[in-house]
């Protein structure tokens, strides 16, 4: 190794400490790519999935959610503290020395930049920043099997030296520096953890400095995502609301109409991909009887349209055990007050362990599918 590069050796830099961080990082990284599949196959099922998609537990999702967003941000110093100590290696000379040297340098490389970018894109994500032309959910999803195809590659590379160094040598014990590190390295992790996992653990509310939404803050006790405005939903577009229901026996209802029918109760909560999420009560009418009314075949899945023009959120499918789900509600009401326009005036879908994004507001369409 050169001469500038004698201060990063040591046993802070040695495999014992690479070892110990990167099996924290590991399970981070397991967490956040098991429950991103879930999320993503919740988002997008596909066919053979739809049918299938479980109503209970109503806090699945929001656990999922929770734990995949806080698994990144707990990634994020774990990742770097794994590259201030492999970074002597990085910068080995000679560069390459084979070409299987090459292919596993090659191999790291990848893993870095997919680690670096998957987190950085996670990161802009909760805290909305769409600033980038592609669409943020196929990146984040191609990403991940980039990223969890390399990862396995270096861990069969370099299985032999993990297994050497996962326990303690009582040869050579943990000096004070390592444990310095190592605890410094727990500690960072833990505290970006306690300071924003209040976005979806009422307990640690008090503690949310950081995230970037606090549950409670909000109109009618709930953060908005999309305003009416931004949706471009006016009070013009609102003027002649209309509920049409396409089925077999299509209808169309009034708002005093849709009032007029039996309102039912679900305490649900939402929750955002982003991470954040609340519990809220919500009033309206069950799906299962306005779908039954249009003549609805049992197994029927259903296409929910917004009055929002344009944006990918604008219709969304419900599933079909969703649809005779007895929580799931065409909502009116929101913790005893009607929907404001933020909030998906005049009616909005809420159902149970789906992602927010689904919970279609403005809702103006029903369409039973076959
Ligand atoms: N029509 C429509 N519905 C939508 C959205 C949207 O952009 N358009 N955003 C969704 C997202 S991402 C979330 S998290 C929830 C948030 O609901 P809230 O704003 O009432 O808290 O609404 C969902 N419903
Ligand atoms: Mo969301």
């Amino acid at each position: 190794m050169v001469s500038g590069l004698v201060a990063f050796r040591g046993r802070l830099h040695d495999a014992r400490t690479a070892t110990a961080v990167g099996r924290w990082l590991g399970v981070a990284i397991l967490v956040c790519f098991v429950t991103g599949v879930i999320s993503h196959l919740l988002q997008e099922p596909p066919a053979w999935l739809l049918g299938r998609l479980p109503t209970r537990p109503v806090w699945g999702y929001r656990l999922t959610q929770g734990l995949h967003v806080a698994a990144g941000i707990a990634a994020v110093p774990l990742l770097l503290a794994k590259l201030w100590t492999v970074y002597p290696r990085l910068f080995q000379k000679p560069p390459v020395r084979s070409v299987r040297h090459a292919l596993e340098r090659l191999s790291v490389a990848v893993l870095v930049a997919a680690a670096l970018l998957e987190l950085f894109l996670g990161l802009l994500n909760i805290a909305q920043w769409y600033v980038w032309p592609f669409s943020f959910r196929q990146v984040h999803w191609a990403l991940a099997w980039v990223l969890v195809g390399a990862l396995l590659l270096h861990l069969a590379v370099q299985a032999p030296r993990i297994t050497a160094h996962w326990r303690r040598d009582r040869t050579d014990p943990d000096g004070p520096d390592r444990r310095a590190l190592l605890l410094g390295v727990a500690a960072a992790t833990g505290a970006v953890t306690l300071v924003t996992a209040g976005q979806t653990l009422p307990l640690l509310r008090p503690l949310n400095l950081l995230a970037p939404r606090h549950p409670d803050h909000g109109s009618q006790g709930l953060p908005v995502n999309r305003t009416a405005a931004a949706a471009r939903v006016t009070p013009e577009v609102l003027r002649n609301w209309r509920l049409e229901v396409a089925g077999p026996r299509p209808y169309t209802l009034t708002l005093a109409e849709l009032g007029g029918m039996p309102q039912h109760r679900s305490d649900l909560p939402i929750t955002c991909v982003e991470g954040w999420s609340a519990d809220a009560r919500w009033d309206g009418v069950r799906l299962s009887e306005l779908l039954e009314r249009a003549g609805a075949p049992p197994g029927a899945a259903v296409r929910v349209v917004s009055l929002q023009r344009g944006g990918a959120f604008r219709t969304s499918v419900v599933g079909p055990r969703h649809a005779r789900d007895p929580l799931t509600l065409l909502a009116l009401r929101v913790n005893g007050e009607v929907l404001n326009p933020d909030h998906g005036y005049p009616a909005r879908i809420i159902s149970a362990n789906r992602p927010g994004v689904l919970q279609t507001k403005w809702v103006t369409r029903l369409e039973v599918l076959a």
